[in-house]
């Protein structure tokens, strides 16, 4: 089987180029490493079955930050059998050290010229016919977003794979490849992207920047929350009227116990979670929004100087941003960082974000014990907290993890995302959720059934149902923070998974959807609610969080750490939080 690896400086559209080729949904932004590890995908070409393999963005082949590693490690271990190497065609003088460096490895090489739409709206024209024959390599020019130009690709990869081509490039030197640039490219004096320097002057204005940015993060908040409450809602019924009209009467003839584990166990736990589902689509596509647009590399840039008071740098601010969706991607997004110190700083700093799984516990309690005016405010007030908790761990670390790298970052243009690209980046969510969904929330469920409903015989999640005892054994550390046992229950499995938090209370009241939203609010009042999202919010981060922190840091120590600390620090919070508030309320 034929190797064929992409290989670029970042954000050259890699990835984009290798999801039109392979069909794979590989994530794509304009954010300079968004691609951190090797992806790869086996396509039938012609006679023969291809590998492809899409690789993190290098700079050169000396880097040695963790996501340029796995790049020279790939080449020098695997020695694909042709290397892709894929280049931004306005920027092609940037590229020549990497283009002279990868020559020298002696592999076939293709050289895309991508971004072909920018180029030629920048006024630059390439002979890219004439560049082939000075570099001896096989060059096509084309726009992997947009899809122009892709049916050169499969004759030049021929060419690259059949003519047995050693590069006879190989010998070229930086001078050579330049003259051949100088001699085949011509570009205007200046290059400007108007619009990109004209959104710029508000976007990267000098004070308004920051507000500016603030506003927006405010507005895409409350646009999720407006536009995800009714399809929420829709979901609820959907899955409320499949239980009444499907699944009861299908079951009816089943045994008790075994009708109460499916339908109130498993069903009404996993239907509660699914009903976030839409939500998180919208806050994912969102997101995405952000991030493929290019605004998220000018939050890191408004952001740096702040950053850096607290150990961290503008970059780190990206991953907490990110962090935002999952805490897994975002830690691993992390590898870019060179400086070890500020990469393990950073990385106990993200699990603090509010990631969509916790958004669901908050977007619930928030419904069941405030109003549709305090909802959004008290949604808001959390996030605040979220950067609040790893602004405090970075001030408590910054010294034991030190940053010893310079913050070097590039501003990508601001481009338009495709529908195409937003249609896949929703549709990764909820494959997403059914991954999560049978990997932990059904088992998560099915367990706390199993702890409320046993020894059989007894009220179901009473003080004698086994559950009852775990929560009574809790009950001492997590009282004081108002933290009933019920609540400690859904906590103590929301340790694994924190979509498992709302799919457990569904189990132990009985109840799913809004039913239990209501009954929520009757079991406890509002303090007790914030308190308990408080402690969600900051303790433990959920296993496959703990999981990549552990492959990231390669450090056992370090992971105990990121699990001891957020607890420490959860009920700390809670505690002064509703200590405080009690007294005051009752004042
Ligand atoms: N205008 C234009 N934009 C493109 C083209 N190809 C990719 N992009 C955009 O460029 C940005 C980067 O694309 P990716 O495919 O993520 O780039 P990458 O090389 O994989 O980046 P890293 O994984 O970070 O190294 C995204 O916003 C893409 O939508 C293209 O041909 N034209
Ligand atoms: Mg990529």
């Amino acid at each position: 089987m034929k190797n064929i690896a992409l290989v670029g400086m970042p954000n050259t559209g890699k990835s984009t180029l290798f999801n039109r080729l392979t069909g794979a949904h590989a994530r794509v932004g304009n954010w300079p490493g968004i691609t951190v590890d090797l992806l790869s995908a086996k396509l039938v070409m012609g006679s023969q079955i291809v590998q492809w393999v899409d690789l993190p963005g290098i700079y050169d082949l000396q880097g040695y930050s963790e996501d340029e590693k796995v790049v020279t490690h790939f080449l020098q271990q695997q020695r694909p059998d042709l290397i892709v190497f894929v280049m931004n065609a306005s920027q092609l003088d940037r590229q020549i050290t990497l283009l002279h460096q990868l020559l020298a490895l002696n592999i076939p090489m293709l050289a895309v010229l991508n971004m072909a739409d920018e180029a030629k709206a920048l006024g630059i024209t390439i002979d890219f016919k004439g560049l082939s024959q000075s570099l001896g390599i096989p060059v096509c020019m084309l726009s992997a977003k947009y899809g122009q130009g892709m049916e050169q690709i499969q004759p030049a990869l021929n060419a690259a794979l059949s003519a047995l081509a050693r590069p006879t490039a190989a010998a070229l030197s930086v001078q050579e490849i330049s003259v051949a640039m100088e001699r085949h490219v011509q570009s205007p004096h200046q290059l400007s992207h108007p619009l990109t320097e004209r959104v710029d002057r508000w976007l990267l204005h000098s004070w308004l920047g920051l507000p500016i940015f603030l506003v927006v993060m405010l507005l895409v908040f409350q646009t999720v929350f407006i536009l995800g409450k009714p399809l929420q809602d829709g979901m609820a019924w959907l899955f409320l009227q499949g239980r009444e009209l499907a699944l009861e009467p299908l079951l009816s003839s089943w045994p008790e116990l075994w009708q109460g584990l499916l339908l109130d166990g498993v069903y009404n736990g996993l239907s509660t979670v699914a009903g976030f589902v839409p939500l998180i689509v919208l806050f994912f596509i969102f997101m995405g929004l952000i991030e493929d647009t290019g605004y998220l590399a000018r939050a890191a840039f408004l952001m740096d100087a702040l950053m850096a008071r607290f150990g961290l740098d503008g970059r780190s601010f990206v991953m907490l941003l990110m962090g935002f969706g999952c805490n897994v991607p975002a830690l691993m997004g992390t590898r870019v960082l060179r400086s070890r110190g500020l990469r393990l700083l950073t990385m106990l700093t993200v699990p603090f974000s509010l990631c969509s799984a916790r958004l669901q516990v908050f977007v619930f309690f928030t419904a069941a014990l405030f109003n549709v005016h305090q909802a959004p405010w008290v949604l808001f007030s959390l996030y605040l907290i979220s950067m609040a908790a790893s602004i405090v761990t970075a001030l408590v670390f910054k010294s034991k993890y030190v940053n010893s790298d310079a913050f070097v970052l590039e501003m990508p243009p601001y481009r338009f995302p495709t529908a195409r690209q937003i249609f896949y980046r929703g549709w990764q969510e909820v494959n997403h959720f059914v991954h999560r969904a049978t990997r932990f929330i059904i088992l998560g469920v099915v367990l706390v059934w199993v702890l409320t409903h046993f020894p059989l015989g007894v009220e179901t999640a009473s003080a004698q149902s086994w559950a009852g005892h775990l929560g009574e054994w809790l009950d001492p550390l997590l009282s004081p923070l108002g933290i009933t046992p019920q609540l400690s229950i859904a906590l103590l499995f929301g340790f694994v998974a924190k979509e498992i938090v709302i799919g457990s209370l569904a189990v132990i009241y009985g109840l799913e959807g809004n039913a239990l939203m209501q009954s929520m609010g009757q079991h406890i009042n509002w303090l007790q609610a914030y308190s308990f999202m408080l402690f969600t919010l900051i303790y433990t981060p959920c296993l496959s969080t703990i999981a990549t922190i552990r492959s990231e840091s390669k450090s056992a120590a370090f992971t105990l750490l990121s699990v001891i600390w957020p607890v420490a620090l959860a009920w700390i919070t809670s505690f002064t939080f509703y200590q405080i508030a009690v007294r005051i309320v009752s004042i």
